[in-house]
């Protein structure tokens, strides 16, 4: 069966709401982050390939990286539902998208929280990840001023790959300043099956990752 190697308060979080939309049977390993250091316990890279979460195995095969595992569980486990094929006129939007939340806007979000949690911030680092956030939240954000969701007007995976840097966003006190990606969250965060998944999923706390906000 498949199976999800969850981690708390993390990422996986999508992709245990991505199960719970697809309404595919899985079964759950839900791991409590290090409360000292905040990062993986041991034991998950003793059962999975690496201390990392989201990491997915069917039929005997792991796979890690949620834009990947978005994709498997999509396609090949749901006929493409929540996603677009490249017969679809909106597959390169619906790639764009995918990728950039992790590819693009969850880099400086990161460094914010490591520069600040460290004490290491440097004016420079800081004010070019500040411009990078606001470059990429400008970004999404003149994408949702004509739009409900990331594609088509209609929710699909790429929404749920979203969900992640807002929420962290939102913890780090960054998002106050974008009304619209705001609504767009609570627009998210509404539909039954990521409820559902916060229920399973245990402690999904981001506060910890406010490190260094003033
Ligand atoms: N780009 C990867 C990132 C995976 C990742 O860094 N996951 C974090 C959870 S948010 C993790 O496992 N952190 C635990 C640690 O690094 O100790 C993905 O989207 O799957």
């Amino acid at each position: 069966m498949l199976k999800l190697y969850h981690l708390e308060q993390s990422r996986s979080l999508r992709i245990l709401w991505l199960l719970e939309e697809l309404g595919l049977d899985y079964e759950l390993e839900t791991y409590s982050r290090d409360p000292e250091t905040l990062r993986a316990p041991a034991s998950l890279g003793e059962r999975a390939p690496m201390p990392k979460s989201p990491i997915i195995e069917d039929d005997g095969r792991a796979l890690v990286e949620s834009g990947a595992i978005i994709d498997y569980l999509t396609e090949v486990k749901a006929n493409g539902e929540l996603a677009y094929g490249p017969e679809s006129s909106h597959y390169p939007e619906y790639r764009q998208w995918l990728h950039f939340t992790e590819g693009s806007l969850m880099c400086p979000l990161v460094y914010h929280l490591i520069a600040s949690a460290m004490g290491c911030e440097h004016e420079g680092l800081q004010s070019f990840t500040d411009g990078e956030i606001a470059t990429y939240l400008g970004f999404l954000t003149r994408q949702l001023e004509r739009h409900d969701y990331l594609v088509a007007d209609a929710f699909s995976a790429a929404d749920v790959q979203m969900s992640f840097p807002l929420e962290f966003a939102e913890a780090r006190g960054v998002l106050k300043d974008y009304p619209v990606l705001q609504r767009y969250l609570q627009r998210l965060q509404a539909r039954p099956a990521y409820r559902r998944a916060r229920e399973k999923g245990g402690n999904y706390d981001l506060s910890v990752f406010s490190l260094g906000v003033a």
